[in-house]
């Protein structure tokens, strides 16, 4: 078998590179080690950027994500029990996001995927790839105890964080650099309406809340936790009387709630993979960088890398030219640190550390008093939330 882009990876990433491909007729080749259904099993991000929507419409998929996504002006810190709307929309001269859970993008990618006819192999054991320091590289597989090849022009690492791209590279070839969090978000969704009609991120004494939402009738909690939490020992009764402990009281006494239909504890980490090409093989989006979810980031940046390695292929096989793949890397990585930073500084700002002493604490308190009284803070914290050019 032969393509032109060999995808290992088909979560957003993948799917997206592999639509752009595909609507610009360059032939495309998605493996997934799971079934559809499981990755549309996941619960992850909810927040896009609008380069990301861009990219989405850009793909024919964002029909419904138009008809069914919440445009989201704003969004509100909460802590010593007040609220504090940042005004996205007024402090970027007129960005927002948009509120569209990521199985949602998911299911509408892997849709117009399938519509358009392109391959994707799921199932696919022991994805491998080859030769990509080499002129020809290509993927092996395994499936029903068949080995397959793929040969191939480039190979897309989309298969996230504990894929097999990144561990392909010689260990000299690769730097890392990581931050590992000393907690967890303990996430809960429930078909239930939204405390309020935009996300708060509550920074209390007991620790980090965020009321997201999926929809007017479908919520999306998180609550802090240690690492050594069990999701089996959070009964929905415990997990709301948590969340409500950790708003102010209005909100706690409006909060409305429903069994809950998925529960989860994600670990937090910042990572970084450098560089992000290898020869003819790409890391794009969680295969090279992990963000805590804090800043809404994660899906996002993924978006980016999509959209800089896809305008390189265009440029090699339109004209020939290297320029933009030989860009990809640095381009990436330099838009990758500028998000890493700030989920990092919104984490630290918004979470209680088990080691917080009290100077660190009354440097938190007045991040936060600045920030909810200087117009200039608080630009900064909207215009990277809303997402940095690309
Ligand atoms: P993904 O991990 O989504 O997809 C990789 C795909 O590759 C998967 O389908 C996997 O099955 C496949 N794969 C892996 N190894 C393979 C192999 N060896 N062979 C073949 N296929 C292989 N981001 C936010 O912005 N907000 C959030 O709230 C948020 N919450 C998150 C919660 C969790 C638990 C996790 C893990 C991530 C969260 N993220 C969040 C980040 C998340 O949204 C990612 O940024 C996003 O999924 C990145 O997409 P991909 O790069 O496609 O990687
Ligand atoms: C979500 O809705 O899952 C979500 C929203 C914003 C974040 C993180 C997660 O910062």
């Amino acid at each position: 078998m032969r393509t032109q882009i060999a995808i290992i990876g088909s979560g957003p990433s993948g799917l997206l590179l592999g639509q752009l491909l595909t609507e610009a007729g360059i032939d495309n080749i998605i493996l997934d080690r799971v079934g559809k259904d499981y990755i549309l099993g996941r619960v992850r991000a909810g927040v896009l950027e609008e380069g990301t929507v861009r990219l989405l419409d850009e793909a024919r998929s964002a029909a419904r994500l138009h008809a069914e996504g919440l445009p989201h002006d704003g969004f509100s810190l909460a802590f010593d029990g007040r609220d504090h709307r940042i005004d996205l929309y007024g402090l970027t001269g007129g960005k927002r996001v948009m509120v569209y859970g990521q199985t949602e993008v998911t299911r509408d990618l892997m849709e117009r995927r399938e519509a358009s006819g392109a391959a994707t192999i799921y199932e696919a054991a022991n994805v491998t790839p080859h030769d990509f320091d080499g002129r020809s590289p290509f993927v092996s597989y395994e499936r029903d105890g068949v080995t397959y090849r793929i040969d191939c022009d480039f190979i897309a690492g989309c298969d996230g964080f504990h894929g097999a791209s990144r561990k392909a590279v010689p260990k000299k070839a690769i730097s890392t650099f990581e931050k590992i969090y000393p907690f967890g978000w303990l996430g809960l969704l429930a078909d239930v309406a939204p405390v309020n009609h935009e996300l708060i991120y509550a920074n209390h004494p007991r620790g980090f809340a965020l009321c997201s939402m999926r929809s007017a009738t479908r919520s999306r909690y998180y609550i802090q936790c240690s690492l050594d939490e069990k999701v089996e020992d959070w009964s929905d009764n415990r997990f709301w009387d948590e969340l409500r402990r950790r708003l102010p009281a209005h909100h706690a006494e409006a909060l409305k709630t429903a069994p809950s239909f998925e529960k989860s504890i994600a670990p937090l980490r910042s990572f970084v993979a450098e560089p992000m090409r290898f020869g003819r093989l790409f890391l794009v989006g969680d295969a090279a960088h992990i963000v805590p979810p804090t800043g809404a980031k994660g899906l996002n940046l993924a978006a980016s890398d999509v959209h800089y390695l896809f305008e390189g292929l265009g440029e090699f096989y339109g004209d020939r030219s290297r320029a933009g793949l030989e860009a990809y890397s640095q381009k990436a990585l330099a838009r990758t640190w500028k998000a890493v930073r700030f989920s990092w500084w919104m984490t630290t700002m918004m979470h209680r550390f088990p080691d917080t002493g009290d100077f660190d604490q009354k440097i938190q308190e007045a991040e936060l008093d600045y920030l909810t009284h200087s117009r200039a803070a608080s630009t900064a914290l909207a215009e990277n939330y809303v997402g940095l050019p690309f």
